[in-house]
């Protein structure tokens, strides 16, 4: 199974000289070389993405894996997940599989391949084979509508998601459940030269057949919301062959054929949207002494109205002016204020990321609702994979960026905490004798993101304040920023232009411009808007937009059934009044929102045992098998590969009460078998003596064991399997009255 010349299957192997940035490099370059892109670190499976197929996904693969120990098979992420499920099934706990790295590093595959093993293993039934079917087939669904083409990645998530599969007692998956967090929705109207809106415009452009009933051009220069980016096919990217792979997915979830047409319907309306005009109306202007716009092309606004069935006016008029109530409370009256045309533009393109975003929420939902599990299976233990979007550094970095990267940070600070930090600290509260290994703690930058109450300040909060409280401007936003947080080794206002800083994040320092931030962050999506959304015959329209039942801060739905939009896609925070009419409550905003379920997430992962699936990206350039070598030893260094190591060698695999140890293996020595009178102890260490494991193998903590490496934890095991028929002879004893 290892071969020579193949390097070191785990890291943890490499001599004590050689744990070091340089070793590791060696050992993984020696590795992907020979097309071994996994490696461990203890049970943590480092992958290194090579940009091109290889051979070693298949079910006869996945066959080798079955039951088999980690370290007796070569590394794969099917070894990882084997552990992650009978540890599900042994421990029944929750088990959440924690896949890092940043953007194009190979998390989403990562999360698939984990996926379509468990899949392939978990038992069956024929309902378990029906649920099975439908979780794997979310994900063209998923990555057709939520995923694009970035400088980064060429099938970039742009959203987290976070993926629980629930099992029965049996350990059959009997459902699931998908929490989405912050859709990436400015790239709908807007986004980098050389990148795409979301895949599924794409896809349905490739539908010949389909597009004269929508009014659309199979040429997608044709629209300004996919002209405006330059890049139309990627190679790699079959939009037609994933289109057909969406909607027999879609199919098998159970979706009527209407699904299908009514989103289509709406992605046709926003490519239309974005080529509506506006034009100065003089006549109106001078009646009402005011800027006033008109459409220019009222053709096309009378596509757009009746792809989404809504009313043709009311449509018109949200776009063109805006009511604003006066008056207080009960005696409220709306008058209409007319746009001038920056804001008819900024109005057509906040309804078409609400569109967006509202949609991507249902289809979610909808998913939601085709994998629940049934009431009478429902709390069950679930395995939990999460696939966020990764740490990335564009050319211009805006709000989506601050709040992918922060989410990555916190991300970090978990692994941290529960490799790092507790397994140190819980060495020294049993007074294991034991180095303390350092290591980069990101605690500081969370604390300069988040902040803690009016004492300290931080980026989130003193945003919020810019959007509630006074006129603030890009420039006046980092002068905010600055005049809190300029203390910090973390953030620098004194490079670049007045509107951007830079946040020297664990994985790089990125420059933030605010251009954007205010108004992303208010999040505002208009009433009028709105009304004339439920203007629409069309049910869906209406229910997408139709206030749901609010689960908390977190912006979580009721619904009776599992909770999807997390951290809330559409927002919807600010909607419409920006803040006037008294009201006490503050609207909520994206960043607080998105802050919020980020928080509840990691408390939800903290809940799991984990397992790490730690990406790395071998190059910038999508290059096949080509490994960068500083590229990587960066990411080596920032994701504390090389503590990790230390920690992990200097550690125990395994570790336990001794109570808990005494009760499992006592049959194992004669000395402790039926029973055993002296000390937990005293007991744990004659098992120990009886199967001859050396004193160097463990560690007598102050209440618990601890075992250095898991062939001698296997051993163990397999002596507590030998001495089994022992116990089977007294319970039958105990039975007949001895
Ligand atoms: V992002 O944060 O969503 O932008 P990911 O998810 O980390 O990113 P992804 O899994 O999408 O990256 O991988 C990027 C590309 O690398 C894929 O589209 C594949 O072309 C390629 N890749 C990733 N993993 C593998 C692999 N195990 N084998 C072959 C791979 N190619
Ligand atoms: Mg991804």
């Amino acid at each position: 199974m290892f071969k020579q010349g193949e390097g070191l299957y785990d890291m943890c192997l490499l001599g004590n000289d050689k744990v070091s940035e340089e070793g590791f490099m060696e050992n993984l370059t020696t590795r992907f070389n020979t097309r071994n892109i996994y490696t461990y670190i203890g049970e943590q499976v480092v992958s290194v993405n090579p940009f091109c197929y290889l051979d070693m996904y298949s079910e006869a693969t996945m066959d080798e894996y079955i039951g088999r120990a980690m370290y007796e098979v070569s590394p794969h992420i099917y070894a990882l997940a084997d552990d992650t499920y009978r540890e599900l099934m042994s421990s029944k706990e929750n088990q959440c599989v924690l896949i890092t790295g940043e953007s194009g590093a190979g998390k989403t595959e990562a999360s698939k391949i984990f996926m379509q093993y468990i899949a392939y293993i978990s038992s069956s039934s024929s309902m378990a084979g029906d649920i099975k079917d439908k979780l794997l087939k979310s994900n063209p669904i998923l990555e057709a509508f939520g995923n694009a083409t970035t400088l980064r990645n060429n099938n970039s998530s742009r959203f987290g998601k976070y993926m629980e599969i629930q099992f029965d007692y049996g350990g059959a998956p009997v459902g699931g459940r998908i929490s989405q967090y912050l859709l990436e929705k400015s790239r709908v109207v807007t986004r980098g030269e050389g990148e795409r809106s979301f895949h599924v415009f794409y896809q349905l452009l490739s539908q010949t057949g389909r597009l004269a009933a929508l009014s659309l051009d199979a040429d997608p220069s044709a629209y300004n919301y996919l002209a405006c980016s330059g890049l139309y096919s990627v190679p790699g990217i079959r939009d037609a062959a994933d289109f057909k792979e969406m909607e027999n997915a879609m199919r098998v979830l159970g979706w009527a054929k209407a699904d299908l047409d009514n989103c289509m319907r709406i992605l046709a309306a926003i490519l239309h949207l974005g080529n509506l005009d506006f034009e100065p109306d003089a006549r109106a202007s001078a009646d009402l002494n005011t800027d006033c716009v008109a459409v220019s092309n009222p053709q096309l606004l009378a596509i757009v109205a009746d792809l989404l069935q809504v009313d043709y006016g009311a449509l018109e008029s949200a776009l063109k002016s805006r009511s604003i109530s006066s008056g207080a409370s009960a005696r409220q009256s709306h008058i209409m204020v007319p746009l001038d045309l920056d804001q008819a533009y900024f109005t057509r393109d906040a309804l078409c990321k609400g569109l967006y975003a509202a949609l991507f929420e249902w289809v979610v939902d909808r998913i939601n609702l085709n994998i629940q599990a049934s009431a009478s299976n429902a709390s069950e233990v679930v395995i939990g994979v999460l696939d966020i979007y990764g740490f990335e550094i564009m050319e211009l970095n805006s709000f989506e960026q601050f709040c992918i990267n922060y989410c990555n940070e916190k991300l970090q600070q978990l692994f941290i905490n529960k490799v790092l930090k507790s397994e140190q600290a819980e060495y020294a509260a049993e007074g294991i004798a034991w180095t303390e290994i350092d290591y980069f703690d990101n605690e500081p930058i969370i604390s300069m993101i988040e902040g803690k109450g009016r004492a300290q300040p931080g980026i989130i909060p003193l945003l919020d304040e810019a959007c509630l409280v006074g006129r603030n401007t890009p420039v006046t936003v980092v002068e905010k920023f600055a005049g809190s947080l300029s203390a910090s080794a973390h953030f620098d206002a004194t490079v670049g232009e007045p509107e951007e800083f830079v946040i020297d994040h664990y994985a790089g320092a990125v420059m933030y411009n605010t251009g954007s931030f205010l108004f992303k962050n208010k999040d505002t999506f208009f009433d009028d808007l709105v009304m004339a959304l439920m203007t629409s015959a069309n049910s869906m329209v209406v229910e997408m937009f139709t206030p749901k039942a609010s689960a908390g801060g977190g912006g979580g739905r009721g619904r009776g059934g599992p909770s999807s939009s997390a951290g809330g896609s559409r927002f919807g925070s600010g909607r419409g009044r920006q803040g006037a009419g008294g009201g006490k409550t503050r609207p909520k905003t994206a960043g607080y929102k998105f802050k919020t379920s980020v928080c509840e997430l990691i408390e939800k992962l903290d809940a799991c045992t984990p397992h790490y699936i730690r990406c790395i990206k071998s190059n910038d350039e999508k290059r096949a098998n080509y490994l960068d070598a500083e590229r990587v030893r960066h990411q080596i260094v920032y994701l504390n590969l090389v503590e990790t190591v230390r920690v992990r060698r200097a550690g125990f695999c395994n570790r336990q009460p001794y109570e808990r140890f005494l009760w499992r293996y006592k049959m194992i020595s004669p000395q402790t078998w039926p029973v055993w009178r002296g000390s937990p102890r005293d007991g744990v260490v004659a098992i120990l003596d009886h199967i001859g494991v050396d004193r160097s193998e463990y560690e007598l903590g102050r209440t618990k064991l601890f075992i250095k490496d898991a062939p001698t934890f296997m051993l163990v095991e397999q002596r507590r399997i030998e001495e089994m028929p022992k116990v089977a002879v007294m319970i039958q004893k105990v039975w007949r009255g001895y």
